[in-house]
C-alpha cells in the first residue's frame, strides 16, 4: 500500500467515481483515493481487478451513453481520467476522449454531480517550446489528436460550469511516473504522492469554478507557471532535480533541430500522419 500522504486526513466523500481505473495513473489513484470515500466506484472498459471493501466496479464504454449514465447514479464527485491517453488516429480518439466526456459531463448534469476532476494534458499546449514559460491563460497550442481532444474536455467544462454550475478543476498533467524518463521530464515531471495531493486538492478546494492547473511536481526549471491556480490549494512537495544529474549523464547531447526537443510536447508533436 502507498504511504497515506495525510494519514489523519479527515476528508470524506460519500462515493467517489474513479474512470480509466485500470490505466497506469488509474491502478495508482485506486488505492489512494479509496482513503478519502466510503465508496469508490471504479470503472474502465479494459478488465479491472475485483472490488475490495469500499469499492464497486463497473465495466462501461465511456462511448456508451446510458452506461455512462448509470455510472454517474449515487456519485458526488467525478475523478476522471478514462479514455486514450497517448497520441492516436482521431477515429480512435473520438468515442473515447469526444464522445466519452460530453457522456461523462452530460451525466453529472442529469445526477447533479457539482465536482469534476478532469485528467487534460500537457499535450494541450505542446507547441510552445521548451524553455517557453506559459500559463493556462495563454491560447491552446495542441500537439495532435490527443492534445485536441483534450482541449474540447476543457471546453466542455468551461460550458458544463458556465451553463450548469458543474466545477471542473481541468489538470494538464505532465508526466506522471516513478521518475522522469529523459530530461524533457526534468520540466514535466509529475510523482505518484504529488498527483494523489494535486487530486485531493482539486476535489476539495471549496470554490474552483471552472480552474485549469498543469499537473507537475515542484521542478525548479518547469515551463509552466500555476500562479493563477493558487485557490486550488495544490502544494507540491517533490521535485525532479535529484534525478537531474542522472538523467544528463544518460542524454548528454541533444539533437537542437529535433521537433521532439524543440517543443514542450516532446515526441507527441512529430507522431501521424497515420495514413502514411
Ligand atoms: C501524456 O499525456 C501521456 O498520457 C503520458 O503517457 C506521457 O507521455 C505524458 O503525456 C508526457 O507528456 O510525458
Amino acid at each position: 500500500m502507498p504511504v497515506p500522504i495525510d494519514p489523519c486526513s479527515t476528508i470524506r466523500f460519500r462515493r467517489l467515481l474513479l474512470t480509466g481505473a485500470a490505466g497506469a495513473l488509474g491502478r495508482e489513484l485506486r488505492p489512494r483515493l479509496a482513503r478519502y470515500c466510503e465508496v469508490l466506484r471504479v470503472s474502465d472498459m479494459a478488465p479491472l481487478s475485483p472490488a475490495g471493501p469500499g469499492e464497486e466496479v463497473v465495466i462501461a464504454r465511456l462511448e456508451d451513453r446510458a452506461a455512462v449514465r448509470a455510472l454517474l447514479a449515487g456519485i458526488d464527485a467525478v475523478v476522471h481520467l478514462g479514455g486514450v491517453s497517448v497520441e492516436r488516429p482521431f477515429e480512435e480518439v473520438l468515442p473515447a476522449n469526444i464522445v466519452g466526456t460530453y457522456h461523462v459531463y452530460e451525466a453529472a448534469r442529469v445526477h447533479d454531480v457539482r465536482r469534476v476532476v478532469f485528467a487534460s494534458s500537457n499535450h494541450v499546449t505542446g507547441f510552445y517550446r521548451q524553455g517557453e514559460t506559459i500559463d493556462a491563460a495563454m491560447p491552446v497550442r495542441p500537439d495532435g489528436y490527443y492534445g485536441l481532444s483534450k482541449a474540447f474536455g476543457e471546453n466542455l467544462a468551461q460550458f458544463y460550469w458556465d451553463r450548469y454550475g458543474i466545477e471542473t478543476v481541468s489538470v494538464r498533467i505532465g508526466s506522471a511516473f516513478p521518475e522522469p524518463k529523459d530530461r524533457r521530464m526534468l520540466a514535466t515531471w509529475l510523482s505518484y504522492d504529488d498527483l494523489e495531493r494535486l487530486v485531493v486538492a482539486a476535489l476539495t478546494a471549496p470554490v474552483v469554478g471552472h480552474s485549469v492547473i498543469y499537473g507537475i511536481s515542484d521542478n525548479p526549471r518547469a515551463w509552466y507557471d500555476n500562479g493563477r491556480a493558487r485557490h486550488v490549494g495544490y502544494r507540491p512537495q517533490d521535485s525532479s532535480e535529484p534525478f537531474r544529474a542522472a538523467l544528463e549523464a544518460r542524454q548528454p547531447v541533444l539533437d537542437r533541430d529535433d521537433p521532439a526537443v524543440i517543443y514542450q510536447g516532446g515526441t507527441f508533436v512529430k507522431q501521424g500522419p497515420f495514413d502514411a
